[in-house]
């Protein structure tokens, strides 16, 4: 009787390490599957470019977003912020760049300045 009541309590206490032991690994786990994401994927957003105008003109993104612009309209537009350019986008062609840091960045085409837009990075 006591014998069996000594198998049961290290039966018990061999079921609780279990536990907390398989606890502890799914949550470490868990956290390297978070940590395996590289900085470098980030998600994508497009900007139509179409009748002179981004649409969106303002766009809000989180760091490390992917922005493409493509041109839909029947003559050729550039994407030109400070420091970055996209030269001349065809019809039908795109431009694409990846904004790492928080920041504003607006930006005009050379062809027609009237044509302005800003990418927000939160
Ligand atoms: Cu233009």
């Amino acid at each position: 009787m006591i014998f069996d009541m000594k198998n049961r309590l290290i039966l018990i206490i061999v079921l609780v390490a279990l536990t907390v032991g398989a606890a502890f690994a799914i949550q470490k786990f868990n956290k390297n599957e978070v940590n395996q994401v590289p900085l470098t994927e980030g998600s994508e957003q497009k900007i139509i470019i179409m009748n002179f105008k981004f649409d969106p003109a303002v766009l809000k993104v989180p760091r490390n977003t992917k922005i493409i612009w493509q041109n839909e309209d029947a003559v050729n537009h550039t994407v030109t912020g400070e420091g970055w350019d996209s030269g001349e986008i065809i019809c039908g062609a795109i431009f694409e760049k990846t904004f790492i840091e928080k920041g504003s960045y607006s930006y005009r085409c050379d062809i027609h300045p009237d044509m302005t837009g800003e990418i927000i990075v939160e």
